[in-house]
């Protein structure tokens, strides 16, 4: 057996027992071809980074082009049958070469270069040693194309900075996507300039009373090119028509009664609803989705549209088809969560699934889905009855529970080929703070990774638990908060 602690698990490892490759303060990080591949640079250094940990210099300057002689780890551009995010990772004693058919794909193998190394690299406390990798060769690409997490910024704010640190553990799992709940009937927390009460009135405020906060768009465009610099894509959510209280509660017009809402810091769902038939809406939908927008250079834009109890069938299906079209008008396709289903909705939409819902009508349609299921994907739920944080009604979910179910085959109707990927949300009506999201979040999030990467015939509970346990000492390094499950004694 190969023995490894790398999550999520690659398509194929195969290593040489007793080879290394010593990684000391003399290994040069290289691009083969900088003068084709200039971007390569940033990953170069960003692996130089980490490997200042053995006590060398950091990137040396002039080292980009493999001349020197010296042994080196390159980073290539060259075709590997592996995909576009794959990578071919080959180690000797002599050097290391990553080859890959994009920057993701390099990204990744050097994500791997950093599990097998030892965790002190992730801590100061690491410099001057040298440091040994196992000779052998990795050959890896991911199984979904999306991959993702999201964060419930809008219950209880999370300052930019707590967000760069989460988006920092989704690259080291090779997760790709992060979708951001921006708003909802506690707070809207992105800046609209159109609309400026949006975050004046709505931004104050969270779930128990707290002072709450929004992302200005410069903070919010650094979100993005930070997350974009690891290849993780943010994904922004508006829920509407429900969910929306905090924006009723700046803007009366945009109620039926046209009353502004009193602010709300409790944690009930359902409530609220924009007022669907007045055109004030539609225009203030088209600002935040043209405002925002062109925030993000992704594709997509999430329209929420879950757990609306206050409009007729009808009148919510309309509202999401008009939606649908402004989203589409200002060139972005539209994610919305299972309950769009039975609307009109176009092939290039995306359902995201998380409860009992009719995400196999999307799938018939020719429809992409994201699955997000409540039982085994919310990071909210608690891990066990003794948790404090969290809350309970989908299910109790221990690390195993998320581990054990097969993403092709858990929906009836939505086959494999209709799963864009998986994504795990993270809901914070009872998380204030950064250490609370994390431990909701780990190990789970390890999970999330494994589930969305690596093949089904490659995935094993036991060979998961053990490659797992190796993660403890580098999340303490790293200064996570995580959960040390009794699924996994040595998880420490
Ligand atoms: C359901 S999942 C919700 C959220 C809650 C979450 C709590 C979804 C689309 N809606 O509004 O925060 O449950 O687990």
């Amino acid at each position: 057996m190969v023995i490894h602690a790398i999550v999520p698990v690659p398509a194929s490892v195969a290593l040489l027992p007793g080879e290394s490759f010593l990684v000391d303060s003399t290994v040069e990080v290289v691009v083969e071809d900088i003068t084709r591949n200039p971007g390569d640079r940033a990953l170069a250094e960003h692996l130089a980074t980490l490997l200042r940990a053995t006590g060398s210099s950091g990137p040396m300057a002039g080292a980009y082009d493999v001349s020197s002689g010296r042994r080196r780890i390159v980073l290539a551009r060259g075709v590997t049958g592996l995909g576009p995010e794959g990578y071919d990772l080959t180690i000797s004693s002599g050097g290391a070469r990553i080859t890959a058919e994009s920057a993701a794909g390099l990204f990744y193998g050097i994500q791997t270069i950093r599990q097998l190394l030892p965790s002190s690299v992730e801590h100061p406390a690491a410099l001057s040693r040298a440091l040994r990798i196992p000779a052998g060769q990795i050959r890896d690409g991911p199984r979904f194309a999306w991959r993702g997490a999201m964060l419930d910024v809008s219950r209880h704010f999370l300052s930019a900075g707590d967000v760069r640190g989460f988006i920092d553990l989704l690259a080291l799992y090779k997760m790709n996507r992060l979708h951001l709940h921006l708003s909802d009937d506690q707070g809207w927390r992105i800046e609209i300039k159109s609309w400026p009460s949006l975050t004046a009135i709505g931004g104050l405020g969270e779930v128990g009373g707290g002072q709450g906060g929004f992302y200005t768009q410069d903070e919010f465009r650094e979100i993005v090119s930070y997350a974009a610099a690891r290849f993780i894509t943010i994904v922004p959510e508006i829920d509407m028509p429900g969910h929306t209280n905090a924006a009723l509660a700046s803007y009366g017009e945009l109620s039926c009664d046209g009353i502004a809402r009193a602010p709300y810091t409790g944690i009930r769902v359902g409530f609220s609803a924009l007022c669907v038939e007045r055109d004030t809406v539609y225009r203030f939908v088209s600002d935040v989705v043209r405002e925002i927008g062109a925030l993000t250079p992704a594709p997509w834009f999430h329209i929420g549209g879950d757990e609306v109890e206050k409009i007729s069938h009808d009148a919510y299906r309309a509202f999401i088809e008009r939606v649908q079209g402004i989203v589409q008008s200002h060139g972005k396709q539209m994610i919305g969560w299972g309950e769009i289903s039975p609307a009109n909705l176009s092939p290039g939409t995306i359902v995201q699934h998380w409860k009992r819902d009719s995400s196999f009508v999307h799938a018939a349609r020719g429809g992409k889905v994201i699955l997000s299921p409540s039982k085994k994907l919310y990071l909210d739920m608690k891990y066990d009855s003794a948790t404090v944080l969290g809350l309970k009604w989908a299910a109790l979910i221990d690390v195993r529970d998320s581990y054990d179910w097969e993403p092709g085959t858990y929906l009836e109707g939505v086959t494999e080929s209709s799963v864009l990927g998986i994504e795990a949300p993270l809901w914070s009506e009872t998380l204030e703070k950064r250490s609370d999201f994390e431990y909701m979040a780990f190990p789970r999030l390890a999970v999330v990774a494994e589930l969305g990467w690596s093949a089904a015939a490659n995935r094993s509970w036991e060979n998961f638990r053990l490659r797992l346990a190796a993660h403890g000492p580098r999340l303490s390094a790293l200064g996570v908060n995580f959960y040390r499950s009794p699924q996994i004694p040595w998880l420490q």
